[in-house]
């Protein structure tokens, strides 16, 4: 799961948000099958701290990562704040994962703390509908601009797996090489298996 599966989600000393709790049951049953869960953390919620991997036992990774499966060689993450751009963003991170200030965050009382971000939330989420639109194209889209980069440094990278646009995208970067875009499972239902050596992005009936 590459990230922003909450819409907001902080962890006080002893207690954890509301809600969710469906999902978060689906998720223990697929992990007691022995499901091997792996949670991106995504700009929405990366204050997941050690509950879920104590509680449920998926387990939490915050940067992208590079795995090989099977034949392919895989780069992996949400997407937040990596290639051009998205300046303010990426100086607000340096805030949002500073140890110090996540511990002041903490002593807000929750009433108001959720507040503030599920209204930053849905005005960050509004923004994003009024502008943007489906598909940038090459120059455009930062996220490829960064599998660019990171291609010069790893050239065995067949696929790059990223959420954060909320568009499902299957874009050729070379004949070796392609970004995926998982989009959502809201409005497009898409996820990717990666079968037989081939990655493929599959909708939800
Ligand atoms: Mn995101």
């Amino acid at each position: 799961m590459v990230g922003d599966i909450f819409d907001f989600w902080f962890e006080h000393k002893y207690t954890v948000p509301k809600g969710n709790i469906r999902f978060l049951g689906k998720i223990s049953q697929l992990v007691d099958k022995g499901i091997k869960i792996h949670f991106f953390t995504g700009n929405h919620d990366l204050w997941m701290f050690d509950y879920l991997e104590k509680e449920i036992g998926v387990h939490i990774i915050r940067d992208p990562i590079t795995i090989q499966l099977n034949d392919k060689t895989l780069m992996i993450g949400h997407g937040d704040g990596l290639g051009p751009g998205d300046l303010k963003y990426k100086f607000i991170k340096k805030f949002f994962t500073n140890k110090f200030c996540q511990w002041v965050f903490s002593k807000i009382h929750p009433n108001i703390s959720f507040f503030i971000a599920r209204y930053w939330s849905r005005k960050s989420k509004e923004n994003e509908k009024h502008g943007s639109p489906p598909f940038l194209g090459e120059d455009k889209e930062w996220l490829i601009q960064y599998c660019k980069k990171q291609l010069i440094l790893n050239d065995k990278i067949n696929y790059f797996i990223f959420g954060h646009r909320h568009l499902p995208i299957e874009h050729k970067i070379n004949d070796e090489c392609y970004y995926i875009n998982l989009g959502d499972w809201l409005e497009h239902f898409t996820y990717a298996i990666l079968e037989n050596n081939k990655l493929e992005l599959i909708k939800f009936n």
